[in-house]
């Protein structure tokens, strides 16, 4: 799987991007846009990055990926279902009464995922208790990567963790921050100013890189710095366009939740490069 090119991944993510259109058709609800502009994210991440063996989910070796805007989880069951942990037709499941695959994740109920999420604001701080743990078992090859939404650092308890995670010099820890410069209720800027959020993080104690967030080897390669860093935990803020790649969609925060319907999911399909809105699952 690491040996897939960069243009392999950049067809990888588009894949990603078909199967949660379709997941999001058929459920019915669910949110879009943050998913669509985390694909090239977490194809980098499950494609490049992370080590871990889906046949073996508990590897005692793995990597550990937490999901802390936990309503981006249908690119979370993409990627993990393109990357070979369940069957991609199970994606089809999605939201339905006792599927494996919840709205927001819930880890007991599929091998693989490592934290439940869905309350903004603990994936960090689920994040930071495992890295130091991690540090206090001496395991000093496995590495915590998680994702957070920018409309998710209105969060104090994202703050509290970020202290934390400053003070024990969690250098195992790396967060990617989804800066897509939307959240629920309109632009991120007019709801709750973050920026200067470079400033911010360093002012925290952070190792900070800012990264074209579409641009698979720039994450890639922020993602190898920031696992060189010593005596800091790192941050990736990676700039994305809500709904990437269904120009609909792009930009507009009124597509934070919301479904396609058949026609719009058609128009994505195509837009996408797809089947021309007939997808067979293996
Ligand atoms: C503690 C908490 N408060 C409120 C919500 C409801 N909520 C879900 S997503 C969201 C918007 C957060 O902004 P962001 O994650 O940046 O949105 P996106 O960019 O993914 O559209 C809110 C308020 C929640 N899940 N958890
Ligand atoms: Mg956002």
């Amino acid at each position: 799987m690491k040996d897939k090119t960069i243009r392999e991944l950049e067809d990888q993510a588009e894949k990603i991007r078909e199967s949660i259109i379709l997941m999001l058709e058929k459920a019915g609800s669910g949110h879009a846009a943050g998913p669509l502009g985390m694909a090239d994210i977490m194809t980098a991440l499950y494609f490049r990055v992370l080590r871990y063996d889906p046949k073996d989910p508990d590897w005692p070796e793995r990597d550990i990926f937490f999901m802390s805007n936990g309503h981006c989880a249908p690119v979370q069951y993409a990627t993990m279902a393109h990357a070979g942990y369940f069957p991609k037709k199970e994606l089809l499941t999605l939201r339905e009464y006792g599927s494996r695959l919840q709205g927001h994740p819930e880890r007991t109920t599929l091998p693989g995922l490592e934290n439940t999420s869905g309350p903004l604001g603990s994936g960090l701080s689920q994040g930071a208790g495992m890295a130091l743990a991690l540090k206090l078992d001496s395991s000093n090859n496995r590495h915590i990567y998680l994702t957070m939404s920018d409309g998710e650092l209105d969060e104090g308890n994202i703050w509290e963790a970020a202290l934390f995670a400053s003070k024990y010099q969690l250098n195992n820890l790396t967060a990617i921050i989804d800066r897509n410069n939307i959240q629920i209720d309109g632009p991120t800027e007019k709801v709750m100013p973050l920026e200067d959020l470079r400033d911010k993080w360093e002012s925290f104690g952070w190792h900070v890189q800012e990264v074209d967030g579409h641009n698979i080897e720039a994450i890639v390669d922020a993602c190898a710095m920031a696992r060189a860093v010593s005596e800091k935990p790192s941050v990736i803020i990676a700039h994305t366009i809500p709904g990437k790649g269904v120009h609909f969609m792009e930009g507009d925060f009124h597509w934070h939740s919301g479904a396609p319907d058949h026609k719009h999911t058609l128009e994505a399909l195509h837009e996408l490069r797809s089947l021309k809105g007939k997808v067979i699952y293996d």
